[in-house]
């Protein structure tokens, strides 16, 4: 048995499969749990690949502590999506956070993730975090108090998550964060969501100050996988802090080489 993500231009992904652990229509998306031959378990929303257990960190970890150490001191952080709770374990990893709001549109992915998955490792108890189950746009055009960074896991540039890579979202991010802020959204694949990508940043960079990009190969994804960074203030993306960095324990991210993030294809430069 095998589960594949087709991608445009079929082009897969796929992973062996050992059995099918669970299977649910949730109000949003079709949510599927499998067990894999060799990366553990599998997070499907709608027929796309959200992590396997063994290798989330090769998105996480870069959609994360980039921008939490380019920051100078992120105090409070809101994350958009993230339900199945591996970003928010990653972003209370540092001890500068004192909150942390989650806002999921779809309380069955946070209810199955901490069943079947558990990545969250804890993160969900942690009075530093707070669970909200709602709309992040509507959040976000309501928000009453500031952040220093906003992270959006969200799904793909395509379909529901559409508006999550709007101009006018955007400008909501940008209100809602305090005067030096960062915002960071996954942007899908570099080679098979090009076009996605380059509307993303356009409308980016009508919005922030500043807007830098990078790839990073994720597992399971059609990598590379491509980041966008929105700057409100002088925070200078290309530095981070080393102190706070020694204190994390990372598997893919180098806090040392951060410089190597910046790696894209020329062709895909060109165009941005
Ligand atoms: N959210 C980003 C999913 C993008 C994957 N796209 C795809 N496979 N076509 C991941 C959720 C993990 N917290």
């Amino acid at each position: 048995m095998h589960f594949i993500e087709w991608y445009p231009r079929g082009y897969g992904v796929a992973f062996k499969i050992k059995e099918k652990l669970f299977e649910t229509q949730s109000s949003y998306q079709r949510i599927e749990i499998y067990e894999t031959e060799g990366f553990g378990k599998l997070l499907v929303l709608e027929g796309t690949v959200q992590l396997v257990e063994q290798g989330e960190e090769s998105y996480h970890e870069p959609l994360v502590h980039p921008v939490m150490l380019a920051h100078p001191n992120p105090r409070k952080v809101l994350i958009i999506g993230g339900g199945d709770g591996g970003t928010l374990r990653e972003v209370l990893k540092h001890k500068t956070v004192e909150k942390a709001i989650m806002v999921e549109i779809d309380e069955m992915v946070v209810e199955i993730s901490k069943i079947y998955l558990g990545i969250d490792r804890g993160a969900f108890d942690d009075p530093r975090a707070e669970v909200v189950i709602g709309d992040g746009v509507e959040y976000i055009k309501r928000a009453e108090e500031k952040f220093d960074v906003i992270i959006i896991d969200s799904t793909d540039p395509v379909g529901p998550a559409k508006q999550l890579f709007s101009e006018e979202f955007y400008r909501h991010a940008y209100e809602v964060l305090n005067s030096e802020g960062i915002l960071i959204t996954q942007s899908g694949s570099v080679y098979l969501f090009t076009n996605e990508l380059l509307d993303a940043y356009s409308a980016m960079k009508s919005v922030f100050d500043r807007v830098y990009y990078f790839s990073f190969p994720v597992i399971g994804y059609a990598s590379p996988w491509s980041f966008l960074v929105g700057i409100k203030g002088s925070i200078d993306f290309e530095k981070i802090d080393m102190n706070r960095a020694k204190e994390l324990e990372l598997v893919y991210y180098d806090p040392e080489r951060h410089e190597t993030l910046f790696q894209m294809p020329k062709y895909v430069k060109e165009l941005l």
